[in-house]
């Protein structure tokens, strides 16, 4: 094609008509589960969803007269994070959908299978803002409460107020709330207070304890680092119309040398299950690399949510092929889950905070896993001792 003339309204039509086709073939490239997996989850051999899935509508004017090159106008840079949810038989994603301009929104998409063939509803979703406007909202964590209610908790954040005013990149995060019935018109609460001077990875837990409204909160001291925020916390609050949280306890902590040492955080509400609330959240340790996020599971009792009964040592999901280099290389993150009637579970990661994948499980796998999987004993000498009584029975069996 001609680089220096605009293009004909013939040529506009034929480069319209490739970046559709080019497009469809992505969306509705059938997924294909990867055999055998680990026995714990599989994965899908393509991603879920990418920028490139977003509507060409979205990213390029298509008028002739205002844009004779068909450029791309807005650009989207990455599609991750995305809460989930289950609803009449559909399965809808409410992705963090990040411009080229670095700013994140929430896109909602939908699919029959939860596999592929992810479609674009026509708008993104507009969050109504508090008084004090949100410069950057992500994350979203969707549960569908006891009270009736489909709450949404994302982090806001806003440039911190505090910071000296050459300081252009210190930040402040606190958890965002919406509601909704039906995904499309969005009620905004006030964002939740809590003890901490920041906050990511809060989520809401689907019933009332005492009475209350229960929140997976992660404290931090920073925007980055949690600091004295020593894990996954737990906190309750009145109303939810004015979320309040006084008291917060760690009921997941950090520990030293383990994939949670730097940090970590509930992913979306945790499953019930006859045994227990089956957790999936993140972690994150340091490397010479920088930060590597895996995510993990453990397990809380049925009756007390905040009282840990298993906890599985190391990770459940890391960052494997491509799924390791992207934006925020080293990355797998999860805050969206979707439990099905018949046990089956899908557990929407993000990797690199780029794309988004999906691993297929099962309750009962993951009530396997998680009482079976021995505990992270947190000394070599100790994993050596785990793993040649693992080795020891094996041989028996193998030699018998
Ligand atoms: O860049 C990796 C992740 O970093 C943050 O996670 P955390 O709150 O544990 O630091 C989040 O901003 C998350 O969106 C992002 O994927």
């Amino acid at each position: 094609m001609e680089l220096m003339k605009k293009l004909t309204k013939d040529e506009f039509q034929t480069r319209l008509r490739l970046l559709e086709r080019e497009r469809r073939n992505i969306v509705e490239k059938e997924n294909e589960r990867i055999e055998p997996g680990n026995g714990i989850f599989y994965r899908y051999k393509y991603p879920v969803l990418t920028a490139e899935h977003t509507p060409i509508y979205w990213r390029y004017d298509l008028d002739y007269e205002s844009n004779p090159y068909l450029m791309e106008r807005q650009g989207i840079n990455a599609t991750f994070n995305p809460g989930a949810i289950k609803l009449n038989g559909k399965y809808y994603l409410m992705v963090r959908t990040e411009g080229n301009d670095r700013k994140s929104f929430f896109s909602i998409v939908e699919s029959d299978n939860g596999i592929d063939n992810f479609e674009f509803w026509d708008y993104p979703v507009e969050i109504p803002e508090t008084k004090r406007p949100d410069i950057n909202v992500y994350d979203m964590r969707l549960v569908k409460h006891e009270d009736g209610w489909i709450y949404g908790i994302f982090c806001t954040e806003r440039k911190d107020p505090e910071a000296d005013a050459g300081n252009t990149t210190a930040a402040e995060a606190q958890a965002g709330i919406v509601r909704t019935k039906d995904l499309k018109e969005w009620e905004r609460l006030p964002d939740l207070k809590t003890p901490s001077a920041q906050q990511r990875n809060v989520v809401l837990h689907p019933e009332f304890v005492d009475g209350k409204y229960a929140f997976y909160t992660r404290p931090q001291d920073g925007f980055i680092s949690t600091g004295s925020g020593g894990g996954i916390g737990w906190g309750l609050a009145d109303d939810i119309e004015n979320p309040v949280i006084n008291k917060e306890e760690i009921i997941d902590q950090r520990f030293y040398h383990t994939i949670k040492e730097a940090k970590n955080g509930q992913g979306d509400a945790p499953i019930k299950t006859d045994e227990g609330w089956l957790h999936i959240a993140h972690g994150v340790r340091n490397t010479a690399a920088g930060l590597r996020y895996v995510i993990y599971a453990f397990m809380t009792d049925l009756d007390d949510p905040t009282k840990v009964i298993y906890n599985p040592g190391g990770y459940l999901i890391a960052p494997h092929g491509e799924e390791r280099v992207g934006d925020v290389s080293n990355v797998v993150f999860v805050n969206g889950v979707i439990r099905e009637d018949n046990g089956r579970v899908l557990i929407y990661y993000a990797s690199s905070d780029t794309r988004i994948h999906v691993a297929e499980t099962s309750v009962n796998r993951l009530l396997d896993y998680a009482k079976n999987t021995p505990e992270d004993k947190l000394r070599s000498a100790a994993s050596v001792k785990t793993r040649k009584e693992l080795i020891e029975k094996n041989l028996k069996i193998m030699n018998s």
